[in-house]
């Protein structure tokens, strides 16, 4: 990929976290970046930031017709999407799942499950039609593990994990790469902020003396597996930090 001069990706979820990070790595790559995200003033921010390598793009991943006519709407210069990082997503709410509101459930599965299905429907065939491209999911530890009140959200990136190689399944033959990442847990994003509806200090709670991974792990990761030769496929990762690893199953026992 590093041969090609006219590299472009998308980023979802570009205004804040992995994605702002993915955005800094990849104009840093040499990429142009369509910068797609809800707050607009926070992808301005990045284009002061990183100059007219980046576009902000204002983009709600739940917006159907949106997303639907994004490839007619990206400008000259940011229309050939070579690599799409499809890493807009949410978790909301950490309660068991018979306690757990209605509305965080369908708005993760709109984001996760839906947005990052309706963006990939939209880029795909521009990709197979150049036999170019690469889709970096951003998917989660928690499609595989499960834990207490990860319900819906874990349900999510499982969907993630599976979407990903069936993509690599439907697209045999061509030159186009598919990727799940699944990160374990990751501070200096607003992820637990969001999940714990703005409590800020319940989400410092979850990364309180522990030595988390960060969102340029994270950047590092893409730009790493993005730079790779075109005929090797990084199917998916699992990565944590050091500090996070496994305990026993429950038992509950009378
Ligand atoms: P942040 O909350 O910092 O970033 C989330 C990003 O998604 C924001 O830029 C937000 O932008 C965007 N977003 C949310 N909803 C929408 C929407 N409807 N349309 C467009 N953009 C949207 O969290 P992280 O950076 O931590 O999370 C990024 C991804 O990584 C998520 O998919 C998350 O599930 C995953 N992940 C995070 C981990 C962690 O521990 N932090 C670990 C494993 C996976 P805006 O609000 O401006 O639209
Ligand atoms: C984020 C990691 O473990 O909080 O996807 O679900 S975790």
């Amino acid at each position: 990929n590093q041969d090609n001069p006219n590299r472009i990706a998308l980023v979802t979820g570009a205004s804040s976290g992995f994605g702002r990070s993915i955005c800094q790595r990849l104009v840093k790559d040499g990429y142009r970046v369509v910068a797609a995200a809800r707050r607009t003033a926070l992808l301005e921010d990045l284009r002061a930031e990183l100059g007219p390598d980046l576009l902000p793009l204002e983009l709600d991943v739940r917006d159907a017709k949106a997303v639907a006519r994004l490839p007619s709407t990206l400008p000259q210069g940011f229309g050939d999407i070579d690599l799409l990082v499809n890493n807009a997503g949410l978790a909301l709410g950490m309660e068991p799942a018979h306690k757990a509101s209605l509305d965080d459930w369908q708005t993760m599965i709109d984001t996760n499950v839906t947005g990052l299905a309706r963006v990939t429907h939209a880029i795909l065939p521009g990709m197979v039609e150049r036999n170019r491209g690469h889709i970096i999911n951003m998917g989660s530890i928690a499609g595989s593990y499960p834990y207490p009140g990860g319900n819906v959200y874990g349900g999510t990136k499982a969907f993630v994990a599976q979407f990903s190689l069936n993509l690599r399944a439907d697209l045999a033959g061509t030159r186009i790469r598919v990727t799940d990442i699944q990160p374990g847990l990751c501070g200096g994003t607003e992820f637990s902020t969001v999940r714990f509806h703005g409590d800020g200090q319940k989400a410092a709670s979850i990364y309180q003396g522990a030595e988390a991974l960060g969102p340029d792990d994270i950047a590092e990761t893409v730009s790493w597996i993005a730079a790779l030769p075109p005929h090797f496929n990084v199917n998916a990762i699992e990565i944590m930090p050091t500090s996070q690893s496994f305990s026993a199953l429950h038992v509950s026992r009378s």
